[in-house]
């Protein structure tokens, strides 16, 4: 039989002949943390005042929150009566987006309307 050690000394050390019970845990670290997080979500909301035109305010949220004609008076509605409503669940950026181009177009036609985004 071949001598391997006296070729290779530097591959026969201690630890490399220690028994396989001993060595059981040798290269097999394993990672505790997943590897993919859940992105942080963010709510959207529209702000009542008392000026910005109820149809106006249908139109974003068919426009910008994907709602039918229906439920966007719906929530309208609801903004109207209780002073804000949330109208999406978004990831950061699409949040920032949508509150950007509601905040655009209000400016735009002159209206107070107010759009905001909190974590959820
Ligand atoms: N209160 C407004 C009106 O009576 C309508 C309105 C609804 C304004 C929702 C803003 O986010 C809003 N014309």
């Amino acid at each position: 039989m071949v001598n391997l050690d006296k070729y290779f000394p530097m591959y026969f050390n201690e630890k490399i002949t220690m028994s396989e019970d001993e060595n059981i845990d040798v290269g097999l670290a394993t990672k505790a943390t997943p590897k993919t997080k859940k992105p942080k979500m963010y709510k959207v909301m529209l702000l009542n005042d008392d000026y910005t035109p109820m149809e106006f305010v249908v139109h974003i949220l068919e426009r910008y929150f994907g709602t039918t004609g229906s439920q966007a008076y719906e929530l309208m509605m609801l903004v109207h009566q209780k002073g804000l409503a949330v109208v999406g669940v978004f990831s950061h950026d699409i949040a920032e987006t949508k509150v950007m181009q509601v905040t655009e177009l209000a400016q735009k036609h002159q209206h107070p309307l107010q759009c905001t985004m909190e974590k959820e």
